[in-house]
């Protein structure tokens, strides 16, 4: 397949250059142009023809791509409350454009033949026509406000969640850092604490304020667990640079920006385990293992490690280029049933952020207290290894 590309480009090379040395004779003031240069009759009815050729090529490529390709990716499979009315509007937008280049291709490659060149035939000039442009600006104008006024409505729908009518809803921060992510729970009172950059020491690397009442029960996770048929409120945050929290299947993406607090809600309405089930999302699945079987072959047979077989999960992914490992920033999103939610909490609820700054401080502590017990010379003797180390640099 490369070898056949490669030879298509060299020969498109050859020709593309074998014009140029024509265009550049035919530039030439006085050159002797012979006839057979320039296009008669014959050859813009050929052109003109190879046009509705072109048309047809472009049909059958299309129809080929829809029956091969046709199903979109991240479409129909949604996992969220709202997915299916972002879905909805991304089918309309694709089908009207469809409908749309669909009528404008034919009507471009018809007059393009209809006007081929022939011999002494002028084209017709005017100056306006105040119907065409009125009919060529009204309908865009219909169709684009329709687009926008739904897209405005869904966009209204999904992105103002007034927290005082979901009293249920489960408070949950995402914190976004080259090159990982971390949920911080709001823990028993549901809400979360004061958070700010300039607290983050040691192992509070949320930089939580621990004085806050708030914030003495919010502990942290590096998966994401959220129960099927509640709804989640994230809040957003960033410690560096701009970050996007990303959430393909569950149609959620939110920027992360620091010395901000931005927001993101939904439904999640399918389980992990539930999605796994999906016809699609197993057809899926078995096609990647297909691949991995295939690479891990030709591993084993280099002497290296298999890979091992992909299982599907949720994924919160980054979507901004923050940095060299952005495309590695990802953590497993774990959508639970109610039952299996609570027992996850139950475990992990108590291992809250101000517990293992206490712990971390005490252990501070005791390592410290033996260094005080020795005399002052083992101090000296470190010092002046550091200074020994800076003179010979
Ligand atoms: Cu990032």
């Amino acid at each position: 397949m490369t070898t056949l590309l490669v030879l298509i480009v060299v020969v498109l090379l050859a020709v593309a250059l074998w014009q140029l040395t024509k265009i550049f004779d035919l530039t030439q003031v006085g050159a002797n142009v012979n006839d057979t240069q320039v296009a008669n009759d014959n050859d813009n009815k050929v052109n003109g023809y190879l046009m509705f050729g072109f048309l047809v090529f472009i049909y059958l490529t299309t129809i080929w791509c829809l029956v091969y390709y046709g199903k979109f990716p991240l479409i129909g499979d949604s996992a969220s409350e709202h997915g299916p009315e972002l879905d909805n509007l991304m089918v309309i937008t694709m089908v009207l454009i469809f409908i749309v280049q669909t009528i404008t291709q034919a009507l471009l490659h018809y007059f393009a033949f209809k006007y081929r060149g022939r011999q002494g035939q002028q084209a017709l000039y005017f100056a306006d026509s105040n119907k065409l442009e009125f009919i060529w600006s009204i309908i865009p104008a219909i169709v684009l406000a329709v687009l926008i006024l739904y897209g405005l409505y869904a966009w209204t729908n999904i992105m103002f969640v007034d927290e005082k009518d979901h009293k249920d809803a489960i408070v949950i921060e995402l914190y976004a850092q080259q090159f990982k992510w971390e949920a911080r729970y709001s823990g028993e009172d549901q809400v979360l604490g004061k958070a700010n950059v300039r607290y983050i020491e040691g192992v509070n690397n949320l930089g939580v304020d621990l004085s806050d009442p708030n914030a003495q029960d919010d502990f942290t996770s590096t998966e994401l667990h959220i129960p099927k048929g509640t709804r989640v409120i994230f809040k957003l945050r960033s410690q560096d640079v701009l970050h996007s929290a990303y959430m393909p299947h569950f149609r959620a993406q939110m920027n992360c920006v620091p010395g901000m607090v931005t927001n993101f809600s939904f439904v999640p309405t399918l389980t992990t385990a539930e999605m796994r089930e999906n016809k699609d999302m197993i057809e899926k699945v078995a096609n990647i293992n297909n691949i991995r079987a295939k690479k891990s072959a030709d591993l084993v047979a280099k002497g290296e490690p298999a890979l091992d077989p992909y299982t599907f999960d949720y994924l919160l992914l980054c979507n901004k280029i923050c940095g060299a490992s952005h495309y590695n920033m990802q953590m497993k999103i774990v959508v639970d049933t109610p039952e299996e939610y609570k027992a996850w909490l139950k475990e992990n609820s108590s291992k809250t952020i101000v517990l293992a700054v206490k712990a971390a401080a005490e252990e501070a502590k005791a390592a410290e207290a033996p260094a005080q017990t020795k005399d002052t010379t083992t101090v000296t003797s470190k010092d002046t290894t550091v200074v020994a180390h800076a003179e010979t640099k």
